[in-house]
């Protein structure tokens, strides 16, 4: 299971600010307290970023990648922005994120053979939110098809079922498992998938929210999920994850495997 860290965000009290004063520290601290709790991989998300979208996401990257040396992905609706991201990244990027809606999908997967970038395919359409799993794959056929016309190979992207906040989409929750075994069926090799974990949690008690998270992790990977943006910062969300990889098979186990 890959750990996406999610807290380099626009919308973070400390992050947010950081951005927009250009003040390198508290960005490249989150970057190394995140990898240093085990994240593979960080989130780079400045929000739609309407004004001076390119120099921010330019100088975001650098600063990050000055601090610490993991895959990026760079999570922003703005395209220029995107593509200035992408220009400077030096590991092979992931592009957060290509949806169902025409222009963007159109746009995103343009990028993503520009910049021979891994692509997350986030499964909604202008129209708005997938109400169930089929819904769901028919956005995925529209993606990878899009994928196909622009040569982009299947292995670089990342399906994402959209999850939606157990308070106010209770059913979804197993819609959105449906929906990662029948992404896994489209492709052989399996297509890989990833979500937006603390999505589930949106608006519940702080309290129960870290429950929430680390028992949905653990559901999600019954069924295969490859990926996660996540808090890497709960400690026993990261344990899920390791016992995942130990359960999974995908680590050798030893006693001593959480340390
Ligand atoms: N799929 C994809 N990308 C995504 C999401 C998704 N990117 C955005 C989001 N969903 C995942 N990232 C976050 C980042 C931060 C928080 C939640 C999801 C968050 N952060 C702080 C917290 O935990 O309280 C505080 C932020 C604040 O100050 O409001 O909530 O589904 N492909």
């Amino acid at each position: 299971m890959l750990i996406i860290g999610e807290k380099i965000n626009v919308m973070s009290m400390t992050i947010g600010p950081a951005m927009k004063n250009r003040n390198p520290k508290p960005i490249q601290d989150m970057a190394m307290t995140q990898v240093g709790a085990g994240a593979n991989i960080l989130d780079i998300n400045i929000g739609p970023a309407r004004k001076n979208g390119p120099e921010v996401m330019e100088w975001v990257v650098k600063t990050v990648q000055e601090a610490v040396n993991v895959t990026l992905c760079l999570d922003t609706t703005n395209a220029e922005a995107m593509e200035a991201g992408l220009k400077v990244c030096k590991k092979q990027p992931i592009i957060n994120s290509a949806s169902g809606e025409p222009n963007r999908l159109e746009t995103m997967m343009s990028l993503a053979a520009k910049y021979e970038a891994c692509v997350i395919g986030l499964t909604m359409t202008e129209t708005g939110i997938p109400r169930d799993a089929n819904e769901r794959i028919a956005i995925a056929v529209d993606i990878m098809a899009k994928m196909a016309e622009k040569g982009v190979p299947m292995e670089d992207l990342y399906l994402d079922p959209l999850i939606l906040p157990i308070a106010v989409a209770q059913e979804q929750a197993q819609e959105a498992i449906e929906a990662i075994k029948m992404f896994r069926q489209l492709n052989d090799p399996p297509l890989k998938t990833v979500v937006g974990l603390s999505n589930i949690s949106n608006g519940v008690p702080v309290e129960t929210k870290p429950l929430l998270d680390r028992t949905y992790l653990a559901m999600l990977a019954t069924v295969g999920l490859d990926a996660a943006i996540a808090d890497p910062l709960d400690k026993e969300l990261m344990d899920v994850a390791k016992t995942v990889n130990i359960l999974r098979n995908e680590v050798l186990y030893c006693h001593s495997y959480l340390d």
